[in-house]
C-alpha cells in the first residue's frame, strides 16, 4: 500500500494543475474528502492550482466551498476521483479533459479508470484513505483538514458502528488528534444537529415500517411524506442509517419517491445476507452491506423487494 501512496503523491508533486472530482448527489464523506485533499495541496504547495468541483449541496456548505471554474480554460490536468467506482457517476467528469486520473474509492470495483486505481474495500471511508495519505506525507496537516477528514470517517463509519470500523481507522484517528488539534465535541455537532422536521420525520419512519415474517423492513416514502414533513430526499432516504439493531431484521432498505426526478431512490442496509449483487440487477450498486438503486419503473420495486425478502429467507434457513 506504501507504493501506491508514493506513486500518488509523486503525481500530486508533478502536476501544476489538479482538479479533484467525486459522486454525483455527495454525501459528507465525498465532499469532506474532496474539500479535504484540495485544501492540504494548496496550503502545502500554495503555487498550484488545485479545484475541487461538482454541484455543491447547500447543506454541505459548512464543511467548505467548492471551485466554479470553466473546466474547459485547463490544461495539463492531473484529475483525483474520490469515492466512486464508474466513471459515469463522477461529477462534472463531463466537461474535464484531463492527462491523467488517479482514483482513490473504497468501494468495490467497478471500472478500470485507465490511470492510477487505489482501492481499499475494507476503508471505512475515503476520507480515512485521504488521511492515510496525508500523514504518510511530510505535508504539513492543518486543523481545517484534519476536521474535515474526521467528519468523513465519522460519517461513513456511522460513528465507528459499521463493520470497516478497524484498528486501522482507529489509529489513523489517533494520528489525526495528535497531530492538530480538532474539536469533535464541535465536529459532531456539525454532523449531525438537525431541524426538528427531521426528528419528526424519524418517528414517522420507526411508525409505519414494515417488516416482513423473513425479516426485511422496509418502508416507501412518497413525494406528500417529504412535503408533509418538509425533509428533503436525500435527507429522508439516507435515514435508512439510523435503523440498525431491530432484532429479527436482516435487510432494511427505504425506497423514496423523488419527484423532482421522477425515480425511486432505493436504500439498502443489511446485516448480513449480500445485497449489492441485488442491487445491481437493477442497475444499482454499492458496498456489499450498504448498497442502493435508482430507478423510475415502479415495478422495479416490487421485483426488488420481492428478491431481498428471498435473500432474507435464505440467510436465515442458512443458519
Ligand atoms: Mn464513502
Amino acid at each position: 500500500m506504501g507504493d501506491i501512496i508514493k506513486k500518488i503523491l509523486k503525481k500530486i508533486k508533478q502536476y501544476d494543475t489538479i482538479v479533484i472530482a467525486r459522486h454525483i448527489s455527495p454525501d459528507p464523506d465525498a465532499i469532506c474528502s474532496q474539500i479535504a485533499l484540495r485544501d492540504a495541496i494548496l496550503e502545502n504547495y500554495p503555487k498550484k492550482h488545485v479545484y475541487a468541483i461538482g454541484s455543491g449541496v447547500s447543506k454541505f456548505k459548512k464543511y467548505g466551498s467548492l471551485d466554479k471554474i470553466d473546466l474547459k480554460t485547463l490544461s495539463k490536468v492531473l484529475l483525483i476521483t474520490l469515492d466512486v467506482p464508474n466513471l459515469y457517476r463522477v461529477d462534472g467528469l463531463e466537461n474535464i479533459s484531463y492527462k491523467e486520473i488517479i482514483k482513490i474509492d473504497h468501494h468495490p470495483f467497478e471500472e478500470d479508470f485507465k490511470g492510477i486505481e487505489w482501492i481499499n474495500e475494507q476503508a471505512s471511508s475515503t476520507c480515512q484513505m485521504v488521511a492515510q495519505l496525508l500523514l504518510k506525507s511530510n505535508y504539513s496537516l492543518s486543523d481545517k483538514v484534519a476536521s474535515n477528514l474526521f467528519i468523513g470517517i465519522v460519517s461513513d463509519s456511522h460513528r465507528f458502528l459499521l463493520p470497516y470500523t478497524t484498528l486501522e481507522t482507529f489509529k489513523i484517528v489517533s494520528n489525526l488528534l495528535e497531530r492538530t488539534n480538532i474539536n469533535m465535541a464541535n465536529l459532531y455537532e456539525k454532523l449531525y444537529e438537525r431541524p426538528l422536521s427531521e426528528i419528526r420525520f424519524h418517528g414517522y419512519i420507526s411508525d409505519n415500517l414494515k417488516v416482513t415474517p423473513n425479516g426485511l423492513a422496509y418502508i416507501i416514502i412518497s413525494h406528500e411524506d417529504i412535503e408533509k414533513y418538509q425533509v428533503d430526499v436525500s435527507t429522508a432516504s439516507n435515514m435508512v442509517n439510523d435503523f440498525n439493531y431491530i432484532i429479527g431484521v436482516y435487510v432494511w432498505t427505504f425506497v423514496t419517491y423523488d419527484e423532482k426526478n421522477d425515480l425511486y431512490r432505493v436504500n439498502i442496509r443489511s446485516k448480513g445476507p449480500v445485497i449489492n449483487t441485488i442491487a445491481s440487477k437493477y442497475n444499482g450498486g454499492g458496498h456489499k452491506f450498504a448498497s442502493g438503486v435508482k430507478t423510475n419503473n415502479k415495478d422495479d420495486i416490487t421485483a426488488l423487494l420481492k428478491d431481498l425478502d428471498l435473500e432474507c429467507h435464505n440467510f436465515h434457513s442458512a443458519k
